[in-house]
C-alpha cells in the first residue's frame, strides 16, 4: 500500500516537473530569420514553414518571421552566428550568406561547378547535401532540416549588354559578403564591391554601382529594371540552394513528436519552395524571361564559346577555393554532378 502511493506520488511529481519543464521550455514565440521576405520564394517559404508548424504542433510552436535579416540589422553575413548564439531560433538561410562561417558551403559558389538543376539536385539530395548536414550540425551547433532554394544567378547590369569577360571590364558589381565573389568578379576583371541586399538596391538606384547577380525570381520580385538594370546576361555561373535550420538548444527544448513535426514542415515548405523557385524558369517555356524581356531589358544567351570564356577566367578561383572548401568534397560534387 504504502509501496504504490508512493509510487503514484513519485508520478505525479514527475509528471508536474515535466509540465513545468514544458512550460518553462516551450516560449510563445520563436523568431524565424530570412534574407528576403514575402513577395519571393524566399520569404513565402517562411510563411509557409510558420503555418505548417502551427497545424502540426496544434499551435504549441508559434514563430514570427523577421524578413530582411532584421535581427541582425539586415547584415546577411552574421545571421549564422545569430542563430549559433540564440538571437535567432530559426532560420531559412542561402549557402552565401552562411559560408564566411562554414567554409564548406562556398561550394555551390564556386564558379561553373553545376551546370542545371539537374546538377544542383544531385548535390542537395544526394551524399554531399548530408556531408554538408554534417558540416552544419557539427561546427555549427545547428539543426538543417531541409533544402530550399534561391536560384541560379544572373548577371545584370545598367551600362552593356556582357557576351565576354571583356565586357566586364572596370564594371562595378555589387556582391555578396563571401570573399569568393569578389575574387570571383576580379578574375573576370570587374570591379566587385561587397554589400548586403539592403544596401544593394539604393547602390544601385543611385549608380554607386552598375551590375549585380541574383536568381531571375528576384530580379523580377524586386524590380529592378527600376533600379536601372536594363542588360541581363543568362551564365548560371552559381546557385544558392536555402537551408532550413533551427538553433540546437531550441531544438533540444521541444518534445520528439513536434521536432519530428517541425522536420515535417520544413521537409514540406522546402519542397514547395524549390517548386516556386523554380517556376516559370526551368522549363522551356520561360515564362520569367519573357515578361523580363518584354520590360524592355535586353537578355544576352552565351553560346557555348563564350560561356567557356567565363568558364576559363575564372579556373584559377575554383581551384583555389577548391583547397579552401575541401578537396574530397569537391571532388564528390563534381563526381555526383557527371554521374547525374
Ligand atoms: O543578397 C543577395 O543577393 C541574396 C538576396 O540573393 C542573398 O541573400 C544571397
Amino acid at each position: 500500500m504504502l509501496r504504490r502511493t508512493f509510487i503514484a506520488a513519485a508520478i505525479a511529481a514527475g509528471l508536474l516537473a515535466s509540465g513545468a519543464a514544458q512550460a518553462q521550455t516551450y516560449r510563445a514565440e520563436y523568431r524565424l530569420s530570412t534574407t528576403l521576405g514575402p513577395a519571393f520564394p524566399w520569404g513565402q517559404a517562411g510563411e509557409r514553414w510558420i503555418e505548417l508548424v502551427r497545424e502540426k504542433t496544434h499551435g504549441r510552436i508559434n514563430i514570427k518571421l523577421y524578413a530582411g535579416n532584421s535581427l541582425v540589422g539586415g547584415e546577411q553575413t552574421r545571421e549564422f552566428t545569430a542563430i549559433r548564439q540564440g538571437v535567432i531560433d530559426m532560420s531559412i538561410g542561402s549557402t552565401i550568406n552562411w559560408s564566411p562561417q562554414i567554409k564548406e558551403l562556398n561550394l555551390f559558389s564556386l564558379p561553373f561547378l553545376m551546370p542545371d538543376y539537374k546538377a544542383m539536385d544531385a548535390l542537395t539530395q544526394g551524399e554531399v547535401g548530408k556531408d554538408l548536414f554534417a558540416v552544419l550540425e557539427k561546427k555549427g551547433d545547428v539543426i538543417p532540416l531541409a533544402w530550399g532554394e534561391n536560384g541560379f544567378r544572373e548577371m545584370s547590369n545598367s551600362k552593356r549588354a556582357i557576351t565576354s569577360p571583356a565586357d566586364m571590364k572596370g564594371m562595378k558589381f555589387r556582391v555578396v559578403g563571401s570573399p569568393l565573389y569578389n575574387e570571383t568578379f576580379s578574375a573576370l576583371g570587374a570591379n566587385p564591391t561587397q554589400m548586403s541586399w539592403a544596401d544593394a538596391q539604393p547602390a544601385l538606384a543611385s549608380g554607386a554601382v552598375d551590375g549585380q547577380e541574383n536568381p531571375l525570381s528576384v530580379f523580377v520580385a524586386a524590380k529592378l529594371t527600376n533600379v536601372g538594370q536594363k542588360h541581363l546576361t543568362l551564365w548560371h555561373y552559381v546557385a544558392d540552394p536555402l537551408i532550413f535550420v533551427v538553433n540546437k538548444q531550441v531544438w533540444n527544448s521541444w518534445t520528439p513528436a513536434d521536432r519530428e513535426a517541425v522536420r515535417q514542415a520544413a521537409l514540406q515548405a522546402g519542397r514547395e519552395n524549390i517548386e516556386k523557385a523554380r517556376k516559370g524558369i526551368a522549363g522551356s517555356d520561360n515564362a520569367v524571361l519573357k515578361q523580363i524581356e518584354a520590360s524592355g531589358v535586353t537578355v544576352t544567351h552565351l553560346t557555348p564559346a563564350q560561356r567557356d570564356a567565363f568558364v576559363l577566367a575564372t579556373r584559377p578561383v575554383y581551384q583555389k577555393w577548391a583547397k579552401t572548401i575541401g578537396a574530397d568534397l569537391v571532388k564528390k560534387a563534381e563526381a555526383a554532378i557527371a554521374k547525374r
